[in-house]
C-alpha cells in the first residue's frame, strides 16, 4: 500500500540543517502531519538526483527494544521511475524496508522483496501502518529530540545520508512495532 498526496503549497522556512546535505528546512503544514502523523512543526529535506527525501524521522524505543521504524516521503522530480533499494545504519546492524498490510484481519508486517519504486513525477509515504523502515539489532536506544544517520541507497539516483529525527514513543498514528 502506498500512500500519493499532492504537493501542498508549502512555505519556506530559514533554518538550516547541519550535515553534508545542508538543505533549507521547511515547514510542512497540517495536511503532510495528518498523513505522517509527526509531531514536529518544522520538517527537514534531503536531495539526491531527481529526489526529495521529507521529514525522515523515528521513534523513541523503550530500554531493551530491539527494532525501531523509519518513516520519510520520497518526491520524485525526474521523468523516470527510481526505486530505493537499500538502507544502512549505524544504530542497528541492519535496516529493511516493510510494508504493512491487513491479511484476514490481522495486522501483518514483512519484507518488500525488490525495493520500492517511486513513480517519475510521484510521491510516495513511508509512514505507520504501510510502508516503513525497520531497523533491526538497535544497537543503542533511539531518545526523543536526537537524530541518527541512515544512507539510503536509490537504483538511479545513488546514495543519500539523512537525518532521523527521533519523535516521542507515542509519535504517530499506528503503534506498528509494539510486537
Ligand atoms: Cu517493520
Amino acid at each position: 500500500m502506498s500512500y500519493f498526496f499532492p504537493d501542498a503549497a508549502r512555505p519556506m522556512a530559514g533554518s538550516i540543517l547541519r550535515g553534508i546535505e545542508e538543505r533549507v528546512g521547511i515547514a510542512v503544514l497540517a495536511l503532510a502531519l495528518l498523513f505522517t502523523g509527526a509531531q514536529s512543526v518544522f520538517a527537514h529535506e534531503f536531495k539526491v538526483g531527481n529526489l526529495e527525501i521529507g521529514h525522515p524521522w523515528s521513534r523513541a524505543t523503550p530500554a531493551g527494544a530491539k527494532v525501531a521504524g523509519g518513516y520519510f516521503t520520497i518526491t520524485n522530480k525526474g521523468s523516470a521511475p527510481d526505486r530505493l533499494v537499500s538502507i544502512s545504519s549505524d544504530v542497528s546492524e541492519k535496516a529493511e524496508l516493510h510494508e504493512m498490510g491487513v491479511k484476514d484481519g490481522v495486522m501483518t508486517m514483512r519484507p518488500v522483496a525488490g525495493g520500492l519504486e517511486i513513480p517519475a513525477g510521484g510521491k510516495v509515504a513511508l509512514a505507520p501502518g504501510g510502508y516503513h523502515l525497520m531497523f533491526m539489532g538497535l544497537k543503542r536506544q533511539p531518545k526523543q529530540g536526537e537524530k541518527f544517520s541512515a544512507t539510503l541507497t536509490f537504483e538511479k539516483a545513488g546514495a543519500v545520508s539523512v537525518d532521523f529525527a527521533v519523535e516521542g514513543m507515542g509519535g504517530g498514528a499506528v503503534d506498528d512495532h509494539a510486537n
